[in-house]
């Protein structure tokens, strides 16, 4: 019935993938390499830019992009026993506030350094991965000071928690977090998730094609 397009590698991808499997519902991964033109079209019929993920749901004849809100419809039409959105409206909100902010000041950022190292010549890299990293030690800060108190982003694991586990993964390879200890923390609690633990396994053999491959941590390796 639910089909998701995407590649395990992919940030966004990982964060519906990590949705679903705390849902626990039943679904396809369709795996879309963007460097192939019949896929690339796939995905261009499921998302205006063509970028990944998408979903489909034969039952209700629905089709999705955007992570956050593929996750939110799944939370709401096949909800499973730990709810990844609350009831309670204003707490949703805040619950989306932190899954933009993962996703616009970690994944975002995270993401300009990639395209800095494949896309740039050495001499444009190197300022803007200055300012990426200025920008992600902001948000480390900020994050750091959430996360004092709270094992999760709000009271319980959810949307946001999903946008955290693979923005936090790639943003701490290029940039450890070093001086962050209740983030450090929080981090280690994403890592031991089964959730993530498994999205992060099937992105294994994948995980070669990252651009940085000697900054990988040995224990992200098996
Ligand atoms: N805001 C989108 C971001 C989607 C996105 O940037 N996806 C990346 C993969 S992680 C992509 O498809 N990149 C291919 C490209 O930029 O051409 C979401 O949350 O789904």
């Amino acid at each position: 019935m639910l089909t998701i397009y995407g590649h395990p590698l992919s940030s966004y991808s990982q964060k519906v993938l990590i949705a679903l499997y705390e849902i626990g519902v039943p679904f396809t991964f369709r795996q879309v390499d963007l460097g192939d033109e019949a896929d690339r079209e796939v995905m261009a019929s499921i998302e205006p830019m063509g970028l990944m993920p998408g979903l489909k749901d034969t039952a209700r004849g629905v089709i999705l992009s955007q992570s956050s809100v593929i996750i939110e419809y799944v939370d709401l039409h096949y909800p499973g026993e730990l709810r990844l959105l609350p009831e309670e409206p204003d707490l949703t909100l805040f619950v989306r506030q932190w899954d933009r902010f993962f996703d616009f000041q970690i994944m975002q950022v995270t993401q300009r350094l990639v395209d800095a190292r494949l896309f740039m010549e050495k001499a444009t890299e190197e300022p803007i991965a200055i300012f990426a990293r200025e920008r992600l030690e902001r948000a480390y800060a900020a994050l750091d000071h959430h996360l004092r108190d709270r094992e999760w982003v709000a009271e319980q694991f959810g949307l946001a928690d999903c946008a955290a586990a693979p923005s936090l993964f790639y943003a701490g390879i290029l940039n450890p977090f070093h001086g962050y200890p209740a983030l450090s923390a929080y981090f280690e609690r994403l890592l031991a998730r089964p959730s993530f633990h498994r999205a992060r396994t099937e992105a294994l053999p994948c995980l070669k094609y990252f651009p940085f491959p000697e900054l990988i941590p040995a224990r992200f390796l098996t």
